[in-house]
């Protein structure tokens, strides 16, 4: 259960507006250049709201350290969080914590998890802003690293930590309105309701969970530990489809350019070793996998 009362506070962004970051005149404005003011918008509302527990999560870290100046080692540093999940969503590289200091803080990060952190004890909920130009059609955003949603399901599973992670969306759609951006509607939903097995993976995008918030289904009834295991068997499933793509894609289309010798010398003494590379990657005694690997044999 969030601690975030989302239900009361996104409602209160539509017909905000926000400084247009570049004029009119001056021609098209980015999709990221556009986020960036209603970000903070959605930042300082839950901030008012909730003073003593939003950070940014750059803050958050600057924060910690800050109050533990002795720790200066990477290991006693990492040991400031209670919990291995949320070390590994929130913390930076090892370099970075090495290097920081009370005169070297963290600054913001394009590509940190959270837009905006609800801290309270041990619990955390992460918020992420997606904001949407709803004049011009898009395809879903990139939402976050499939593999990294993984390894923080693998965590949680592996330490029993379910009760500390919250990760919710909120959408902004906005219009252009004159030298303004208008908000004209807004939206929220919590990851671990939809359920795994409706999240689209792009692997050619850099394998990144793609929806847009306001389409996400929020149907899961099942427990975090529940989502956090089906999460992974939907990964599963989603790598072993695309190794089949990649297979009758890119290796069986090009299989006959090569030699039996240049064959042997990829795939091994015998050509059925194709499927036995592919089940390297975990996938023995994959029926179906038979019947692929004879059909890319035809092939040459
Ligand atoms: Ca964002």
């Amino acid at each position: 259960m969030s601690r975030v009362d989302y239900k009361a506070v996104v409602p209160t962004f539509c017909n905000k507006t926000v400084e247009r970051p570049n004029k009119a005149s001056s021609g098209t404005l980015s999709g990221h250049a556009a986020g960036e003011p209603f970000e903070k918008l959605v930042y300082r509302s839950l901030k008012d709201r909730y003073p003593d527990n939003i950070y940014k999560q750059f803050e958050f870290l600057n924060e910690l350290y800050s109050r533990h100046p002795k720790l200066t080692k990477i290991d006693a540093r990492k040991s400031l969080f209670n919990s291995p999940t949320v070390l590994f969503l929130l913390s930076r590289g090892d370099k970075a914590t090495k290097e920081w200091n009370p005169t070297n803080l963290f600054e913001e990060k394009q590509d940190d998890t959270a837009d905006a952190l609800y801290n309270k004890d041990n619990y955390f909920d992460i918020i992420d802003v997606k904001t949407r130009n709803i004049g011009k059609k898009a395809m879903a955003p990139n939402i976050i690293s499939a593999v990294k949603l993984a390894k923080m399901c693998s965590l949680m599973i592996d330490n029993e930590d379910y009760e500390n992670i919250d990760i919710h969306y909120v959408e902004i759609d906005w219009l252009e309105d004159g030298e303004k951006l208008k908000c004209i509607e807004s939206h929220y939903a919590d990851l671990f309701k939809a359920s795994p097995d409706s999240l689209y993976i792009n692997w050619a995008a850099a394998t990144q969970i793609q929806f847009h918030v306001s389409d996400l289904e929020q149907g899961w009834q099942g427990s975090k530990s529940d989502w956090a295991h089906q999460y992974i068997k939907t990964f599963v499933k989603s790598a072993k489809e695309r190794c089949k793509t990649m297979l009758s894609r890119y290796v069986c289309p090009y299989l006959k350019y090569l030699t039996e010798q240049e064959r042997k010398e990829i795939f091994g003494e015998d050509s059925s070793n194709i499927s036995i590379s592919v089940s390297i990657e975990g996938m023995v005694g994959d029926d179906e996998m038979t019947e692929d690997t004879l059909s890319l044999l035809t092939h040459h």
